[in-house]
């Protein structure tokens, strides 16, 4: 029914507080149908511009903004994640690690807010992040902010600056959608491809732009296009009918400021902007609408089905009453029974999981052991004779790519594993659920229906898989022996070759317990969340029907004489919520 896709909030806004005058005991439900109003009015979303180091992010948003208010430089510059997002007035918030207070400067020049963020956001001003900046929030009027997009700036990966690319990857959990960035010149890298990958296992819309066509004529746009679009098919599997927008970033943000709207379209900047506005304005809400709508028809059920027990319960006559509710006590202390039964099954699940991810580690230190030295055997084999430190260069670079690569398929296969797992722990406690909401509606006579939604807005099935690891690749220093020079070529190497051994294994113990650690702790938070989680829709359960109708029950012992009042009362209540619900769409 897309004709209430419009106001759903105000719709939501306005039963909420017709539920809340039903009565202190339905305070709750208003209190959430209002939390779920707020959450599409603020519905905040996202979207990240990501890219290898100096393929124009920063230059691109701010074309979007229509100013030169991000900086940007002809060397690696974006050093902390930058979020923009829609506000009166131009306003920068830096927020630091730990408890230091935030900065704030509100000021509409713009030359004074770019020096402003040019001081904590970038790596010339601000090396190694040594201001301990954790991201920078910035409000800005622009047209396109108002759709409820947070466009963030990133650090680009892939330069010498490591930490840039940590800082990045660490952001991704935190972003709903990307703009990946490549540029004409020179044209995608295997590190972006690499890149590709990780962005998208972690956000579920990427949108590809090709920048800096300016160097191009028409003719090599098109094969830069053709090449781009080609490598995304073979090497990261992304359908050949993607749209890449080919733009100027440069160009669009100097139409942007001097008001060239030629430039601005030939810029490739309009169809981006466009693509960008249409997207936000149909699909994001399309998503989050759908899933709001249904939670807040389960909760208008959930009143339903409230306000239909309490009247049965007033209506019965007492005898009966008491009967029925021995017999729904003794069901919801079977269910309560077969819930803990579930949840040692779980835990038992969880301990099974945790021993094939030991098990997996245990292979991942002897399989990366043999890689290392191979990498290192390799970089000795230089023909002009061993070289000890190229050798522990060779291995130091070679080591975070491996392990993030060995993150990556170890989660998939742990995740694969958790999903099949909890997906059917979830239907044995929906039935569990279902047959609490089953015999309610027998023993009451009033219509059975089901939850729909299955409970929370986020998907609980979907693990909580945060963290990407530092990778440690720091060598400790040689303690060259000076006999060392002096020996024939084999022994030299034989002697390098050892050190090196030691050195590696001691890395690969390192490194695997941090890859070790941080699977055990995704593991541990998915199963924690998850049972608590279904904890709580049982709660839930209970409070909706054997709540209702033991308050019922109470009030009928202590004052009888309120009954026809209350039963009028709830007459009314529940025609409101059937209205409410054939409202949003269903029945
Ligand atoms: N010719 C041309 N140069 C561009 C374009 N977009 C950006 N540049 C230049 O490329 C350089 C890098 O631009 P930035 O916007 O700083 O790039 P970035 O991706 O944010 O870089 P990092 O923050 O270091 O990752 C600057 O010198 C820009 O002027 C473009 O469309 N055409
Ligand atoms: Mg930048």
């Amino acid at each position: 029914m897309k004709s209430h896709t419009l106001h759903l909030p105000d719709i939501l806004a306005c039963e909420a507080d017709r539920i809340r005058s039903f009565g202190p005991e339905y305070v709750p439900y208003a209190d959430q149908i209002r939390d779920l109003a707020a959450r599409l009015d603020t519905g905040r979303f996202h979207l990240a511009v990501l890219g290898q180091f100096k393929r124009g992010k920063s230059t691109l948003i701010n074309a979007l903004l229509g100013e030169a208010l991000l900086p940007s430089s002809v060397i690696p510059l974006t050093a902390v994640p930058t979020l923009i997002s829609h506000g009166e007035r131009r306003c920068v918030r830096v927020r630091f690690k730990g408890d230091r207070e935030d900065e704030v400067v509100a000021r509409d020049s713009i030359p004074e807010l770019h020096q402003k963020l040019l001081g904590y956001v970038s790596e010339e001003f601000n090396p190694h992040n040594e201001r301990g900046v954790l991201q920078v929030e910035v409000t800005h009027p622009a047209a396109l902010l108002a759709q409820g997009v947070v466009l963030i700036d990133t650090p680009g990966i892939g330069s010498i600056h490591q930490h840039n690319t940590e800082m990045t990857l660490n952001f991704l959990a935190q972003c709903d959608a990307a703009l990946f960035l490549v540029s004409a010149d020179p044209p995608i890298t295997k590190v972006e491809v690499e890149f590709l990958h990780t962005i998208r296992d972690a956000v579920a819309k990427v949108f590809f732009v090709l920048n800096k066509v300016d160097y191009l004529t028409d003719e090599e746009t098109g094969t830069a296009l053709s090449f781009f679009k080609k490598a995304l098919r073979e090497r990261a599997g992304i359908d050949g009918q993607v749209s890449v927008f080919p733009v100027s970033a440069k160009q669009g943000l100097a139409a942007a400021t001097s008001g060239g709207a030629d430039l601005w379209e030939s810029s490739g900047m309009a169809a981006v902007s466009a693509h960008l506005i249409g997207f936000l304005a149909a699909e994001k809400n399309a998503v989050l609408e759908d899933a709001v709508r249904k939670k807040a028809l389960d909760l208008l059920g959930d009143v339903g089905l409230r306000i239909e027990l309490s009247k049965r319960a007033l209506e019965m006559p007492i005898d009966t009453l008491e009967d029925r509710l021995h017999t729904f006590e003794a069901k919801i202390q079977e269910a309560e029974l077969q819930r803990r039964h579930a949840a040692d099954i779980l835990e038992g699940d969880r301990k099974r999981v945790v021993a094939r991810l030991e098990a997996q580690v245990q292979a991942l230190r002897e399989r990366s052991i043999a890689h290392l030295r191979e990498v290192a055997k390799t970089a000795l084999a230089d023909p002009a004779g061993p070289d000890e430190e190229a050798a522990q260069e060779a291995v130091s670079s070679a080591i975070q790519p491996y392990y993030e690569h060995e993150l990556g398929e170890t989660t998939a296969v742990i995740e694969r594993e958790v999903a099949s797992l909890l997906h059917a722990h979830q239907q044995r406690a929906d039935d569990l659920i279902g047959s609490i909401r089953v015999a309610a509606a027998d023993l009451f006579d009033i219509p059975y229906r089901a939850v729909e939604s299955g409970g929370t807005l986020s998907m609980r099935q979907e693990p909580f898989w945060v963290s990407r690891k530092g990778w440690e690749s720091i060598f400790s220093p040689i303690t060259k022996e000076l006999l060392d020079r002096a020996l024939p070529r084999g022994m030299r190497e034989k002697r390098i070759r050892k050190r090196l051994d030691a050195q590696i294994a001691h890395l690969v113990v390192r490194n695997a317990e941090n890859l070790r650690w941080a699977t055990l702790q995704n593991i541990d938070t998915t199963f924690r969340q998850f049972a608590r989680e279904l904890d709580e829709d049982l709660a839930e359960t209970i409070d909706v029907t054997h709540g209702a109708i033991t308050a019922a029950y109470r009030k009928r012992k202590e004052h009888l004489d309120e009954t026809t009042a209350d039963l009028a009362r709830l007459q009314q209540a529940s025609a409101l919520v059937a209205a409410a619900r054939s409202e949003l769409g269903r029945e």
